[in-house]
């Protein structure tokens, strides 16, 4: 629906809606501080996107437009109104719906309180920089459903926060809330009073010294938003091979491999364990040995950090079902010190292990002891696509302006080939796709029934996706599974994952069949592409320009299916001989039990 109004003493036609979305769509642009597109029930409180609207002054972002509404953007009347409001104490205390409360972070304590590894803090807060705009609460709460930080109005001042942690009123450490370190509250900081602790310097210093290798591996939703930090608009580049060439730059004796790779190992080793929790469930058959791996259906992906510390803390029955498969970093950084290091007669202690990822809680995963053989972590330092940024800009290395054809720009082999399937991983939805495109022609010999492979019902941006798979006409090995309709679902953000799991649960407690095979979740909204780590301003809209980038890049590569890999296939050949085999129980698996 439109509204004719005028706009600064033009008639015009205005789509109904908010003021400030509807004026954007006209081209107006106005400053806003304390509005997100993604969360509702932003804004109001900074006052910085101020209009004059029949005389009287409203802030565009909650007030909705009307017919014949006579509206002022630019008058100096406006711009002195806007200046007196952002000239506000800068926390805008008077000025907020809120009043005088004194609003500053509080956080509940977790059920399950100090149960999950309690080490450092990945997410750091500088009071003296918050606006208390709420964007971090409301995101947390809202879109996260995870309610670890929250407003506290009564009590408690600024000074009882320390400088450098997010610590509540009564004093209670974030690892010990519900917390799961998705970062999503950094992304939507409008002044950086949040952000993530910082692997740099463990970096730099690592790249000074040319006698450790560093090995280098960068997650697939890194390519697809980094051009973001160096003035490129969303979806506008990819720089998968641009960022390899960075790489190179910054120090010498590094190696530069993809996370891509793995993410196709991990679809080999997952669907196999998919398929032999199936063929369990089919037989009644229970397990074979200690804790080997679970029989429960359905599987659900484990390769997002902040999603296992959410099962950890909120459904601790459903643990059986994460899948026992380390994650695609974890794959890398255990092949990297305990296969690569020693084939090429390097000490894995020597080798500086460091992952590229759009995530915060990756750094959370990093520290994990799950993730180390004999003592040793499989990943020594996580940057964030934001650091890695940072680091590219203190060497004055532009991504954007690097020749993508040089041989700079090269993944290392065999680690650095990698298909479509493992690309699209930083997708939500990819992992699912990826495991049909390999299990359902593993099974039947035929590609998965689905116009050029890409199959559709478990992309975009929908919170919750399910889809349908029959497997008919299976090869002699699979024939177990003749008829089987293998049923999935996809959710992405926790509020989804929530919805998902209590459907699972509900099923287990009433003893149903479960309503799924496989579930794929990621922890945050639109999958790793929206990671806490990824390039600010986030929103789904860039979300939806980041997806559009990988699904083409995932198009147009020859290699689009992780069991066609002809790097995995060697690597099968001489090292883990099979799925799920002895070398990958060894280093790609693991159990959670928080
Ligand atoms: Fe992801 Fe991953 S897809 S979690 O989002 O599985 O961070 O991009 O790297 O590990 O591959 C993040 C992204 C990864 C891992 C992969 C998985």
């Amino acid at each position: 629906k439109v509204f004719p109004v005028r706009v600064n003493g033009e008639a015009v036609r205005l789509g109904g809606g908010l003021l400030l979305t509807s004026l954007q769509a006209l081209g107006v642009r106005l400053p806003f501080i304390c509005w997100h597109p993604d969360i509702i029930d932003s804004g109001g409180r900074c006052r910085a996107c101020s209009v004059v609207v029949d005389g009287k002054m409203k802030p565009a972002c909650t007030t909705y437009v009307r017919e014949g509404m006579i509206i002022d953007t630019k008058s100096e009347l406006v711009r002195s109104l806007r200046e007196a409001a952002m000239a506000v104490d800068p926390k805008f205390k008077s000025e907020t719906r809120l009043g005088s409360a004194a609003e500053i972070l509080a956080l509940r304590p977790s059920s399950k309180e100090g149960t999950v590894h309690p080490r450092t803090r990945y997410v750091i807060r500088q009071p003296e920089l918050c606006n208390h705009c709420n964007l971090c609460v409301q995101m947390c709460r809202g879109v996260q459903g995870v309610a670890a930080i929250g407003e506290l109005r009564d009590g408690g001042t600024d000074a009882e926060l320390s400088a450098t942690e997010v610590k509540g009123f009564h004093g209670t450490p974030l690892p010990q809330t519900e917390c799961v370190n998705c970062g999503q509250c950094i992304n939507v900081c409008p002044t950086g009073a949040l952000r993530e602790a910082s692997a740099l310097d463990v970096v730099r210093e690592a790249m000074r010294d040319p006698t450790r290798p560093k090995v280098i591996q960068f997650a697939p939703a890194v390519r697809v938003a980094l051009a973001e930090e160096f003035g490129k608009a969303p979806g506008e580049q990819s720089l998968t091979r641009e960022m390899v060439a960075a790489a190179r730059l910054l120090g010498d004796n590094v190696h530069v491999f993809d996370t891509n790779f793995s993410a196709d190992l991990t679809i080999i080793e997952e669907a196999n364990e998919l398929l032999e929790r199936i063929r369990r469930s089919l037989t009644g058959e229970k397990r074979y040995g200690p804790d080997d791996i679970h029989e429960a259906l359905p599987q659900i992906t484990s390769c997002s950090p902040g999603w296992v510390t959410f099962v950890e803390k909120n459904f601790h029955d459903l643990l059986p079902n994460v899948s026992s498969c380390k994650s695609p970093m974890q794959m890398a950084g255990a092949l990297t010190k305990q296969y690569w290091a020693r084939k090429h007669g390097v000490d894995p202690n020597d080798v500086v292990s460091i992952a590229v990822m759009p995530c915060v809680a990756k750094k959370y995963e990093a520290d994990r002891p799950e993730f180390s053989t004999d003592g040793i972590p499989h990943v020594d330092a996580v940057l964030t696509t934001r650091e890695y940024a940072e680091l590219l800009r203190t060497h004055d290395v532009d991504p954007t302006a690097l020749d993508p054809t040089s041989k700079l720009a090269e993944f290392d082999r065999p680690f650095g080939i990698a298909s479509g399937a493992g690309l699209i991983f930083g997708a939500t939805g990819g992992v699912m796709e990826a495991a049909l495109r390999t299990a359902y022609e593993v099974v039947t010999g035929r590609p998965v029934p689905f116009a050029k492979l890409d199959v559709q019902p478990v992309r975009g941006m929908q919170g919750v996706k399910a889809a349908a798979v029959k497997l008919e006409n299976v090869s002699r090995e699979w024939k177990f599974l003749e008829g089987v309709e293998v049923k999935v679902a996809v959710a992405h953000g926790l509020s989804n994952a929530r919805k998902l799991c209590e459907e699972i649960r509900l099923a287990n407690h009433h003893g149903l069949p479960p309503p799924y095979h496989f579930v794929e979740v990621m922890c945050c909204p639109g999958g790793c592409l929206g990671g806490g780590g990824q390039p600010k301003p986030t929103s789904m809209d860039i979300k939806k320009e980041r997806a559009k980038l990988i699904y083409k890049e995932d198009r147009d590569l020859p290699l689009r299916k992780s069991h066609e890999n002809p790097a995995i296939k060697e690597l099968y050949r001489d090292f883990l001989h099979e799925p799920m085999g002895h070398a990958s129980h060894e280093l790609l698996h693991t159990t959670y039990s928080a």
